[in-house]
């Protein structure tokens, strides 16, 4: 039987964190662990996770979700309680529900690397990100060798052998390309899953700008080898 934990990447999420914390524990195939890790959240995060979950991971200042994803990596490679580790954004943008999905998959196909695909609709997704995310998917696709459906999803799963051979660095939201780029190079398979595409407004912690930067920044050390 495939045993996985949950890691939530968390940062002022205090509208949603304990509502979807409630929805995994009410799945068929629990986790076995349930990690948060919150970064220097200002609102009531820090309350709402405090007695919920086997694991709190608290950094005193905000260091970005790339950095909170690593320490998050950390803790389950360390803990070995499980083959997979699913992860999954605290503002309820990812349907719960599919964790079942991914985990069974995984089950299935023997999958190393699972990451959701959202589609890209007007109306449903923003235009901003619907540009940002078919770029950075089409950049990644050409660099990995491989098409990368949604390379800006943070619903995924992974696998502890997997895992264990990105040696990650970045700290923002690159880190999710940096897996994917990571994962390529080591020749592990990637698969994608159709997830429902879910914004309901919510404010998202990505500058435009600067993460942008960021990320032409990544794909060029990488392309020169230089990490
Ligand atoms: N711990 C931590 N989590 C973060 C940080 N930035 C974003 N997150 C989490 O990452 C997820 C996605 O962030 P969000 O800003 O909604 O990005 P978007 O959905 O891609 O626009 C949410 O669960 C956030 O709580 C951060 O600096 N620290
Ligand atoms: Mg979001």
């Amino acid at each position: 039987m495939i045993s996985y934990d949950v890691l939530i990447p968390a940062y002022n999420a205090e509208n949603t964190i304990a509502q979807l914390i409630d929805q995994i524990k009410e799945l068929n195939i629990k986790p076995e662990k349930i990690i948060v890790v919150d970064d220097g959240s200002e609102d009531q995060t820090p309350n709402l996770i405090k007695d919920k979950v086997d694991s709190v991971i608290t950094i005193k200042e905000n260091k970005g979700k790339g950095f909170a994803l690593r320490n998050g990596f950390n803790e389950f490679l360390k803990s070995n309680t499980s083959d997979y580790l699913i992860c999954i954004d605290a503002d309820l943008q990812h349907p719960v529900s599919y964790i079942s999905k991914f985990v069974e998959y995984a089950e299935k196909r023997k999958s190393k690397f699972i990451i959701g695909k959202r589609d890209r609709k007007f109306g449903i997704m923003p235009f901003s990100r619907i540009l940002s995310n078919s770029t950075t998917s089409l950049i990644l696709s050409i660099i990995s060798n491989q098409k990368i459906e949604d390379s800006q999803c943070g619903f995924r799963l992974i696998h502890r052998e997997a895992l264990c051979k990105l040696s990650l660095q970045e700290n923002g939201f690159q880190l999710e390309s940096e897996m994917i780029i990571k994962a390529a190079k080591q020749k592990i398979s990637i698969d994608f899953i159709k997830i429902p595409t879910i914004y309901n407004g919510h404010i998202s912690n990505i500058n435009h700008l600067g993460d942008t930067i960021r990320f032409i920044r990544l794909v060029l050390s990488e392309l020169t080898g230089r990490s």
